[in-house]
């Protein structure tokens, strides 16, 4: 479904064997050094989703592909596999891709996390951002270009879900105001949400 031009939401793209595959990926990724964190933002405040980057730091608060961040720990690779799975997102949706994804950001969502209204800058690339979904769903708020506020589209994603944000959407304001707890697929054994975002850093 085309929610926007060049915003494309795809239900349940990824089918059970993936999403369990990219859930253990997850997991392996969330480990330290540089595994899952909280990410303070430049008022002083802590999101309240926790973060892992790949190939890549988002600390402090600054884009950097420097090998340390601010605590010295190591960016951790982005494996090629990802780049394949991003570039089959995008061609399934908007067409034949150009770039190759080499950032990635996974943010894990328990039930009470939340993200607030904003756009993603700090990439040089205008590409698309590929957004897989797993485990509970969510509320996705997708608003315009001009402000934090109306008019939005609120979309649930659930897990398998894919979202690709491209062309006039790639800097829309968007956010997560609400997850459902215990939404997730039993099988799938996940409690809470991760959202795994695939990108061209254009460095
Ligand atoms: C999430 N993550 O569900 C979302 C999915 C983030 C973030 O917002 O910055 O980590 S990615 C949503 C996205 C990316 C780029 C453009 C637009 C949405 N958009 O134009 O709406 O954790
Ligand atoms: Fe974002």
């Amino acid at each position: 479904t085309e929610i926007a031009p060049g915003a494309v939401h795809v239900p349940d793209w990824l089918d059970p064997a993936l999403q369990h595959d990219l859930l253990t990926a997850c997991r392996e990724w969330a480990r330290p050094p540089a595994g899952l964190r909280e990410v303070r933002t430049p008022g002083g405040g802590t999101m309240t989703a926790r973060q892992v980057c790949l190939g890549w730091h988002w600390y402090p608060y600054a884009y950097s592909r420097t090998t340390t961040d601010g605590d010295g720990t190591p960016v951790k690779p982005f494996p090629p596999w990802l780049d394949e799975l991003g570039r089959r997102a995008v061609a399934d949706t908007l067409g034949a891709p150009t770039a190759s994804y080499d950032i990635a950001l996974i943010n894990f969502y328990d039930a009470d996390a939340r993200m607030g209204m904003h756009r993603d800058s700090d990439e040089k690339s205008d590409a698309p951002v590929v957004s897989l979904s797993l485990g509970d769903t969510c509320v996705f708020r997708f608003g315009n270009t001009e402000t934090r506020t109306k008019p939005y589209t609120d979309v649930e994603l659930r897990s398998g879900d894919l979202f690709v944000f491209g062309g006039p959407s790639r800097l829309a304001y968007h956010g997560v105001p609400r997850v459902y707890e215990g939404t997730a697929p039993g099988e799938l054994g996940l409690k809470g949400r991760l959202n795994v975002t695939l990108r061209v850093s254009g460095f």
